[in-house]
């Protein structure tokens, strides 16, 4: 049944929340014939991973998707069916007013950032009653596991996943200016915060015994690697060596041109959400550079999420992704041990992969679940 959404998304700092409400709003119009309005509050970062949308157009229409600049005085509108305030963005203190005069209050969804951590599931799906109107908002909780939110996830994404052979990415590559695979190359592909032992990867990548082409979408990362091989360019399209290593900054992608960067690479390098799911969706091996927080709760996040991905592995495999991502994320210092030895189970670590993401499979995907939640609900 056709419903009317409002999704409401704040950019914290960085690309993963609108990259989340963007997929998501897409989906639901385009899978699940929703009308969606995406009211975002900085259409200047939301227009990196989207450049069809103009960031000086106050509303559009993108791909389906009615979107609305969020200015903080907020004009008077009519509350949707299903209202989605992702990440605890706080809604316009007038338009819950709003809410709470309509005969039938829409659905209120608190949409929660992704943890594989076990208390999830029992937090999923509850109700928190609104302190002053006859409102309920209902945390929804993205997961890993059966009795989670699922993860976001297109219907077709998975058989184009698998039909991305040889000639595709061939064709991907030549449509992104990207040098054509040279034999025994490894590709590997980099988003990540400052702060994590870039220098550290580039010194190892420089010394490799088969040569490393590394991808660096333009911003941070890319002036990162710059600054330390000393090189002025961290322009879009410049190509550097240094060693066995050759990089190529490149344009900062749409989504889902990034979608077959991650599918074109050996190794993915990602961060925070949406990218770190992406990497998953797209099977090879990849290290994840998690999102950190002033208390160190992410480390727990982070544990979490190996100790369930790694479950069923062998443990010397299993040792190995753990050392690979503990170093990348600064629990200790990088070496050419932890590595090479990471690189080893690469082969196993995709296979792997592969029965990880039949295990996902199983879970509805984030937009259908919601769409069941607000359909039992109105
Ligand atoms: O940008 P991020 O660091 O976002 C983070 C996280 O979401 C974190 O949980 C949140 O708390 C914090 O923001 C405020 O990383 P993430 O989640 O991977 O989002 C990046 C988005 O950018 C993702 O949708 C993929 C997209 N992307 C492109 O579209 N093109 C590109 O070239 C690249 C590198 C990324």
């Amino acid at each position: 049944m056709q419903h009317r959404w409002d999704i409401f998304c704040k950019v914290i700092d960085n690309f993963g929340d609108i990259g989340v409400c963007w997929r998501l709003a897409r989906q639901l119009t385009q899978e699940h014939r929703q009308v969606v309005r995406l009211w975002v509050d900085d259409l200047i970062s939301f227009a990196r991973i989207a450049p069809d949308l103009d960031p000086h157009h106050q509303r559009q229409v993108v791909q389906g998707v009615d979107i609305y600049q969020w200015h903080p005085a907020f004009a008077e509108v009519e509350p949707a069916d299903v209202v989605i305030e992702a990440f605890a963005c706080d809604l316009p203190e007038a338009y819950v007013t709003a809410m709470s005069q309509k005969t039938k209050p829409p659905v209120w969804i608190n949409l929660e950032y992704l943890s594989a951590e076990p208390w999830v599931t029992q937090f999923h799906g509850l109700p928190s009653p609104h302190p002053r109107f006859p409102l309920t908002k209902t945390c929804f909780f993205p997961g890993f596991a059966p009795g989670t939110g699922g993860l976001l996830r297109e219907k077709g994404l998975v058989v184009q996943r698998n039909a991305f052979d040889a000639a595709a990415e061939q064709a991907f590559l030549q449509r992104k200016k990207l040098p054509a695979r040279k034999s025994g190359e490894i590709r590997i592909s980099l988003f990540c915060y400052t702060g994590t032992p870039i220098e550290k990867l580039i010194q190892l990548l420089t010394q490799s015994p088969i040569p490393i082409l590394l991808i660096v979408p333009q911003g941070e990362t890319a002036e990162n690697v710059a600054a330390f091989l000393k090189n002025e360019m961290s322009q879009s399209e410049s190509l550097f060596s240094q060693g066995a290593l050759t990089v190529q900054i490149i344009p900062f992608m749409e989504q889902t041109d990034y979608d077959q960067l991650l599918w074109s690479c050996d190794v993915n390098f990602v961060r925070g959400e949406d990218s770190f799911v992406r990497a998953q969706w797209a099977i090879n091996p990849f290290v994840w550079n998690i999102y950190p927080q002033t208390d160190d709760a992410h480390w727990k996040k982070l544990d979490a999420f190996l100790d369930l991905y790694t479950i069923n592995m062998p443990s010397e495999m299993a040792v190995a992704i753990r050392d690979m991502w503990h170093s990348w994320n600064g629990k200790y210092e990088m070496n050419h041990h932890i590595w090479m030895n990471f690189l080893r189970f690469c082969q196993s670590i995709k296979r792997h992969n592969k029965s990880w993401i039949s295990q996902l499979l199983k879970q509805d995907d984030l937009a259908t679940g919601l769409v069941q939640f607000v359909g039992n609900r109105l």
